[in-house]
């Protein structure tokens, strides 16, 4: 049985969790015209070079992405909802704007839309107001960081925040106190993954947090298996068909490759972590923390 304090303490995170996913759904939402569905493999591939085709976060992707994350990516927007929580515990206010005023700075790299940026602004979750924090979000796709920008511009017009369009692991980074890679190390190549944890780790400020979420895989193929199943269930529970589900499969080949959990901890040590824990877990969904 829970004690009265920890079902009081998860009544409130339920809250706070709901209260945030359904304002970060609306933000993500936004406009209806602007938000489609996910269809992208709801036709069969017909052509050789429509199976050859990888998956590519272009424009329209980029339509459907807020569809498309919450429905595929189980705990989405449960991790989100923790990310202003973590930050405030992390940030130490000894960075300077460009006016001299002391702020915390944090990274989000691979922002796509800009969902864990503006989480990080909730004031619902207690997110940074404006004169708190200065946040660099950076995607490679320019489909994604045009509509970040207008996202962001048009939700929290006043806070310090700049969109760049780079490839992560070739942009500096800056001291900081926070770095969130939410779901992105899985689409670099995995020879480049631990130079960028490097980079990380040589920018955080002492106390500093890097919080690492991804898909991984587990090497006991038995235990895999299950796992992918029912996360195949899980996105057939969420409206995929078996044709969206195969189709996203093929695409996603050799684009987005996975780690074990025990590899990212590994890689997280190798960076220079001398601690990194699993916070959250949703079947082969991790999100973790690694402390400077
Ligand atoms: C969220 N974090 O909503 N440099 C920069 N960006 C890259 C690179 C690279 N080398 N490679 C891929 N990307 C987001 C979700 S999505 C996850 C992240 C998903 C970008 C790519 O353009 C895409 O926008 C993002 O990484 C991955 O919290 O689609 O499953």
């Amino acid at each position: 049985m829970p004690n009265s304090t920890n079902t009081h303490a998860n009544s409130v995170t339920n809250t706070i969790a709901s209260s945030v996913n359904s304002d970060l759904q609306e933000t993500l939402h936004d406009t209806l015209h602007e938000n489609l569905q996910d269809t992208l493999f709801d036709k069969p591939f017909t052509t050789p070079l429509d199976k050859a085709s990888r998956f590519s976060f272009d424009e329209q992707v980029v339509a459907c992405f807020p569809d498309m994350i919450r429905r595929s990516v189980p705990g989405y927007g449960q991790v989100l909802s923790m990310l202003p929580i973590i930050a405030r515990r992390h940030c130490q206010y000894r960075q300077l704007n460009e006016h001299g005023q002391k702020v915390s700075r944090i990274y989000d790299l691979g922002c796509s839309l800009g969902g864990a940026t503006m989480a990080l602004l909730n004031e619902q979750a207690n997110g940074f107001a404006e004169n708190e924090v200065q946040i660099k979000a950076i995607d490679i796709s320019p489909a994604m960081t045009e509509k970040a920008t207008h996202l962001i511009a048009k939700h929290y017009p006043k806070h310090d925040i700049e969109v760049i369009t780079a490839d992560i692991c070739k942009v500096a980074i800056q001291p900081c106190d926070m770095i969130v890679i939410n779901l992105t190390l899985q689409f670099l190549p995995v020879e480049q993954r631990l130079a960028l944890l490097k980079k990380c780790h040589n920018a955080l400020v002492q106390g500093g947090v890097l919080i690492l979420t991804e898909k991984t895989h587990l090497n006991n193929e038995q235990d895999d298996a299950w796992r992918v199943e029912r996360y195949y269930d899980f996105k057939r529970a969420n409206g995929y068909s078996e044709l969206e589900i195969s189709g996203k499969r093929t695409a996603l080949e050799n684009v987005l490759i996975t780690d074990t959990l025990e590899a990212h901890h590994q890689r997280l040590a190798m960076a220079g972590f001398e601690r990194s824990m699993t916070w959250f877990q949703f079947l082969n969904f991790y999100s973790l923390v690694a402390f400077k």
